[in-house]
């Protein structure tokens, strides 16, 4: 179990694990025998049952509603409608982008899908029959689909319920100098341009989201479970829209079928099923079907960018420039800090030094699902990534350049870190190169460019695609970084019982990441009490200090380093015990991993249990230290963390049908100092899965009405392990200089860095074709269209 196998022998002794490495996760005996426990696993006694009537439209106001007969249904408690809600106040609830969103229909539907009516009955088949005896009429509207007509004169206005709305702009954001950018542009001896779009994908998380509400009329208090993967912030959230004073209000995030985003905002299910355990005086249960996922919560992406590159002919890379039209869909709920409307989007300089950058994001609104959400990035930072790694690579074709040499020779070098780039972000630490040769060595690029040359002469499709990524995670410092006011600060509460076991309080929630032993591993690294006797708590807000939850790669960024903080103050405190019980004074004693002993005599000493029972015993302590060895810390982390990594994919391509087959793909990642390897392995292989699925197969579209053509998983295609290949996996470790422990968050690295490798081998391989550009998801159907000199209209 303890095994410390570095899986890549050749980076060596940098492989030094954190508090037992490679050890096997301690939540996995409950997951792989069916034990885990969640949110539809909850029953409470006298428990009702939720189901949303949804809109059938995208656009259309709503005339009346009858519910007369769905009322007289068997079982049926409660039928509620917007104008119920609007009754209490709790038609519209805030969202974590500073608009508003309905939470039934009052007024108008602005997408398909969206809740209309609510349904409580005793069990779920009563409330899902119930709903079909509901009658709606609507007075279609045309809708607004394409978000490259959202703003023509006469386009229908989705958001007339704001006040003065005219248009469908929702904002204009830039970052970078617009005059240095242009003239250094206007002076490059080459300019290439691309329109790139990252289309609307779906973070699509196995479990679906639902909740269980359990609200006392007597006490007045409300205890929700929920799958989400922000409980506090939603306490806060509920209580400022419900008026339930928040110590009354507890948020239970129990075992997560995978968050990847989708679970960050607040739905309006979860809302209803508050409102119909207030009105029914019974618990309410609420989960969604898979459809529902797919057509009402948050998307991604969906993002149309114009890329330009200016550069000098022999390949040095001058600026950077853009503007995007970002689609938010009906309402703003899109979840990022709020200085950021396009989230961390301006890190699209990637990872090269450049003389300057200049970009500019368009929000609008469409007849689509609100959301924009992070879907395993950091803000925005897969469609910055992809953009500049696009980008890198059409150019390296227009110059005749090798990619991976117009890579190397463009690089932020090891010594300018830390690297202010030009849209205003501090890189904390990076060694690019070493990390690039070394997926080139375990790729064998000469050996494959050889190969590829070769096929090429004899028509076959082999395409070599390189992607180089800089993340920018662990939001954020309070200074600069907030949701809904809200500062990213999180806590970390440390007790150790008297027989020496713990217990770490985080504020963050797991969703599959494996919190609950790497941040033991931590402690145990830091204490010296092995991990098997540390329990980690989160996910319940009666239990855990107050956090803005996980996302973005921001708990070992951030809540790791407020554990490892915690401990290092248990650890100073129990020198003071250990000094009080050895009756020496606590500068005379040096730690060694899990005790304290006497300076010059080894064998005088405490462990760390022992300390724990003298701290909750009867010897005397010194001025200040109390009875306990416990402790408490809220970390505001000075700046973000800044991992990186070299992919390198090789794809074959079926001249026939266009069929694209990822033969190969080699992921170097750096997330600085690694807590367990087999952890982030684990993380790795699941984020190039999901960005193989995004070049290749995803994508959330509609039809001119407005019809969502990605409702089920027979039509929004994820992949299985039978789309992807065997993982090549290696690293370099480059920690970070401001975190306690030298970590770099790492769970969206893959996703953000995947995509663009796929996409770059796949117009690799089709460059004889004269195919500059795809857009994904590179199907057959549009592979073998590119391979025509055929391109779909915008
Ligand atoms: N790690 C280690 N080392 C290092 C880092 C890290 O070991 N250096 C590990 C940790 O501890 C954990 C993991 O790994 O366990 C991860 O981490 P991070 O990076 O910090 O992250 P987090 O915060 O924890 O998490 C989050 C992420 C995200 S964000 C996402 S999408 C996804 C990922 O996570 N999701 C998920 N992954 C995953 N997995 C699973 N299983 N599931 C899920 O759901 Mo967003 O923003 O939300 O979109």
């Amino acid at each position: 179990i303890l095994e410390d196998r570095p899986s890549n022998p050749a980076a060596g002794d940098h492989d030094r694990p954190i508090g037992h490495g490679r050890m096997q996760r301690k939540e996995d005996p409950r997951f792989v025998r069916g034990k885990g426990h969640y949110v539809d696993d909850i029953v409470l006694p006298g428990m009702l049952h939720g189901a949303i009537l949804r809109a059938p439209v995208a656009h259309a106001r709503l005339v009346s509603i009858d519910t007369t007969a769905a009322l007289a249904h068997p079982g049926v408690h409660a039928v509620i409608t917007g104008t119920d809600l609007q009754a209490l106040g709790l038609a519209w609830a805030p969202t974590l982008s500073m608009d508003v969103q309905a939470v039934l229909v009052t007024d108008k539907v602005r997408f398909q899908g969206q809740e209309v009516a609510f349904v409580v009955a005793d069990d779920r088949y009563a409330a899902r029959d119930a709903l079909e005896l509901i009658q709606v009429e609507y007075d279609v509207l045309p809708p607004v689909v394409d978000a490259r007509k959202a703003m023509d004169p006469g386009a229908p206005v989705i958001r007339d319920d704001l006040e003065g709305r005219t248009d469908n702009h929702i904002f204009d954001w830039e970052a970078g100098n617009k005059a240095e950018t242009d003239a250094v542009f206007a002076s490059a001896d080459v300019v290439v341009k691309q329109e790139i779009v990252y289309p609307r994908v779906h973070p699509a998380p196995m479990e679906t989201c639902g909740a269980v509400a359990d609200f006392d009329p007597i006490d007045g208090r409300l205890i929700l479970y929920e799958t989400t993967q922000a409980p506090h912030a939603h306490r806060t959230l509920f209580a400022m829209v419900s008026g339930i004073p928040e110590h009354k209000i507890r948020v239970v995030s129990p075992d997560i079928g995978g968050g990847f985003g989708n679970k960050v905002g607040i739905y309006p299910g979860y809302i209803l099923a508050v409102v119909g355990s207030i009105v029914t005086g019974k618990p309410v249960k609420w989960v969604e079907d898979r459809s529902e996922n797919l057509m009402s919560t948050s998307f991604a992406r969906d993002y149309i960018m114009q890329g330009e590159i200016a550069a000098t002919r022999d390949g040095k890379i001058l600026a950077l420039r853009t503007n995007v039209l970002a689609d938010h869909g009906a309402f703003n709920a899109t979840a990022q800090p709020t200085k950021y409307p396009a989230g961390f989007f301006h890190i699209f300089t990637g990872s090269y030094d450049l003389a300057a950058a200049h970009c500019t994001v368009t929000g609008v609104y469409t007849n689509k699902a609100p959301g924009g959400v992070a879907y395993a990035c950091s803000f925005r930072v897969t469609e910055a990534v992809y953009l500049v790694e696009r980008m890198v690579d059409i150019l390296a074709r227009k110059l005749e350049m090798d990619p991976a040499e117009l890579r190397l020779k463009n690089f932020i070098k090891k010594e300018q870190f830390p690297y202010p780039n030009k849209t205003g972000w501090e890189y904390d630490s990076g060694d690019y190169e070493p990390t690039m040769r070394l997926s080139m060595k375990m790729a064998g690029y000469d050996e494959l460019r050889r190969e590829q040359k070769e096929k090429r002469e004899r028509g076959e499709l082999m395409g070599i695609g390189i992607s180089f990524f800089t993340e920018t995670v662990g939001a954020g410092p309070r200074k600069d970084m907030d949701i809904l006011g809200l500062g990213m600060a999180d806590g970390a509460e440390l007790r150790i019982h008297p027989t020496g076991k713990a217990v770490v309080r985080i504020s963050v929630q797991s969703q599959g990441q494996g919190h609950e032993t790497t941040f033991a591993q931590i402690v145990a690294e830091e204490i010296g009490i092995p991990p098997e006797d540390i329990d980690v708590v989160h996910g319940d807000t009666d239990q855990t200090p107050f956090g803005l939850g996980t996302y973005g790669s921001r708990s070992t960024p951030v809540s790791g380093a407020a554990v490892a903080l915690v401990a290092r103050k248990v650890r100073e405190k129990a020198r003071f015990i250990a000094a009080a019980m050895l009756e020496t004074r606590p500068e005379d004693l040096e730690w060694e991993k899990g005790r304290w002993f006497v300076k010059g005599d080894p064998s005088v000493g405490k462990t760390m249990a022992e300390i724990a029972m003298g701290a909750h015993g009867t010897v005397a302590l010194p001025e200040g230290i109390d009875g306990n060895l416990d402790a408490e810390v809220t970390y505001d982390p000075p700046n973000l963390t800044f991992p990186f990594g070299a992919y390198i994919c090789v794809v074959d391509i079926d001249p026939g049908t266009g069929h694209v087959k990822v033969r190969r793909f080699i992921a170097v990642d750096d997330c600085g100092t690694r807590i367990n390897p087999m952890i982030i392995e684990g993380q790795i292989h699941g984020g190039l899965t999901d960005g193989v699925g995004m070049a290749l197969m995803e994508i959330i579209e509609f039809d001119a009405e407005g019809n969502c053509l990605g409702g089920s998983l027979m039509d929004y295609l994820i992949p299985t392990a039978m789309e992807v290949p065997d993982w090549e996996t290696g690293f370099t470790v480059t920690p970070s200089p401001h975190h306690p422990i030298g970590a770099k968050g790492v769970g969206e690295s893959a996703t953000v860095g995947s995509p663009p490798a796929v996409v770059n081998a796949v117009v690799d391989a089709l460059a004889p074709f004269g195919v500059v550009h795809m857009d994904m998801p590179c199907t057959p159907s549009r592979v073998w269209e590119a391979m025509q000199g055929r391109t779909r209209p915008p």
